[in-house]
């Protein structure tokens, strides 16, 4: 009796059957028509009946450089952008908003090196942004994707948009797991069409590079709803990079006439970038919708890194801003739905960061983790949809061993940090429960809690490797590029 693996179930593992001989003949015939329609599709196609059972397809919508108090879903919204983000607040309402959500980096590129990676960047040098046109490597090839894992479960994966982890042939997204790349290889670029455009900041198409033309955050949401339609048949990640709303501030000027209300010329251009960031969510999620892919989709949407307050971001009240250690460099707005699974309207106020989304895909996609990985984040899906109400208590961890020489941890409620630190530097410790604008060192009346921070911070610092780039007096110049 052959023993036949049939189509992978994501919420049962692998079946495996045997059949009698005379079922053989039928059932060989069946595979190959499945694989006639899977390797031959006849264009964009509608999900077929089996789409329920099949793995939920994966989505990140990723801002870039926004603001803490610059979507509606945020409980400190800036009073200018109420009601202009409503996609990006249809997400939260129909999912769950993180409210002590972080990334792992402060800056773009040590960003989504962790978050791509499941694993804290610094472990493998990636501590400071890839500097412009920096052709020695980029993210360590020792590391794989979400896009690896993923493909390796039968998924298509994609990107669409930015990818700052690498400019050498090795280091580009379709050698890291992605199928598809439609975006560009640099950290940022003129959302119009430039008029000499160099390798790194054309959109290309999978190596190619496409005409300049159109405007970029439409051709990131365009180039999203594409990778969708081609996708339909078969489970897909999609990680949609938006450079908006990172500079330069250049909105387009129907929206930035929309927003003449809005009085500071740079606060409105910015809010322009987030409104067309907001339109072409809004394009992707109708796109789901209309292929019925919606309630068999889990989607993120967050954001790089802090706010850039110096292109206009708004990160009140957190302190600080993009590059920097405190809340408002590493905190971020994030929201998951994946409708009938994730309850409409929850709330998770446990700390979580980007490190957890390469644990959370797997398991959605039916997948095991495996502890030779080493991963450092956990999978939210049991809180995410109700079937707990807590996440295991955890450190979290951040270093950017830059100009700053930062350090910090928090557990629970509590958050250490380091400036300039040497071992005799003075730890500073707030309490983020009453204190999110961190205001107030209460180092001084938690001497216990200081130490058992310290020496855990100590601990992952020692697990850490030098940055493999982006000397301390050049950092500070390219930081926000
Ligand atoms: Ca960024």
């Amino acid at each position: 009796m052959p023993k036949v693996v049939l189509y992978h179930n994501p919420r049962r593992p692998l079946e495996e059957t045997t059949m009698p001989l005379p079922l053989r003949l039928r059932w060989i015939l069946t595979v190959l028509a499945l694989a006639s329609t899977i390797l031959w599709p006849a264009g964009p196609v509608m999900a077929d009946r089996s789409s329920e059972k099949r793995p939920p397809n994966l989505v990140i919508l990723y801002a870039d450089d926004a603001g803490y108090a610059d979507f509606g879903f945020q409980d400190h919204v800036a009073a200018e952008m109420r009601g202009l983000t409503p996609h990006i607040d249809a997400i939260a309402a129909s999912g769950a908003r993180c409210t002590n959500a972080y990334m792992s980096g402060a800056v773009c590129s040590p960003s989504r090196a962790g978050m791509l990676t499941g694993r804290y960047q610094q472990r493998f040098g990636h501590e400071l942004n890839i500097p412009p046109g920096y052709m020695k490597g980029g993210m360590a090839l020792s590391e794989k994707t979400i896009a690896d894992r993923l493909r390796a479960v039968g998924y298509r994966t994609g990107i669409i948009g930015k990818w700052h982890l690498g400019y050498p042939p090795p280091y580009q997204p379709n050698r890291r797991g992605f199928d598809e790349f439609f975006g560009l290889l640099q950290g940022s670029r003129p959302y119009f069409p430039m008029k000499k455009v160099t390798p790194h900041r054309v959109l290309q198409h999978n190596g190619k590079p496409t005409p300049e033309e159109g405007y970029v955050t439409d051709r990131i949401g365009d180039g999203a709803v594409r990778f969708i339609r081609q996708s339909a048949r078969q489970p897909f990640f999609l990680f949609v990079s938006f450079t908006a709303p990172h500079g330069p501030l250049h909105p387009k000027p129907e929206v930035e006439r929309q927003l003449a209300s809005i009085e500071n010329a740079k606060r409105r251009k910015y809010a322009g970038l987030i409104k067309t960031l907001d339109d072409n969510v809004g394009k992707i999620m109708d796109t789901l919708r209309e292929l019925k892919l919606d309630k068999n989709t889990l989607v993120v949407f967050t954001n790089d890194n802090g706010g850039q307050t110096l292109t206009g971001a708004v990160n009140a009240p957190l302190r600080g801003r993009k590059g920097m250690i405190w809340e408002g460099g590493i905190r971020v707005p994030m929201a998951f739905c994946w409708p009938g699974r994730i309850p409409p309207g929850s709330r998770i106020d446990a700390p979580v960061i980007s490190l957890d989304f390469l644990p959370t895909f797997v398991a959605a996609a039916g997948a095991t983790v495996d502890p030779a990985w080493k991963l450092d984040g956990i999978d939210l899906l049991p809180r995410l949809t109700g079937k707990t109400d807590r996440l295991p208590e955890r450190s979290l961890f951040w270093r950017i061993h830059g100009p700053q020489r930062e350090s910090a941890v928090r557990r629970g409620r509590w958050k250490l940090v380091l400036l300039k630190h040497t071992p005799q530097t003075e730890p500073q410790l707030y309490d983020l429960d009453s204190d999110i604008s961190e205001t107030t060192d209460v180092a001084s009346q938690h001497p216990e809690i200081v130490k058992s921070l310290r020496r855990e911070l100590a601990e992952w610092e020692s697990e850490l490797i030098s940055p493999k780039w982006g000397s301390p007096r050049r950092k500070k110049r390219r930081a926000d590029r």
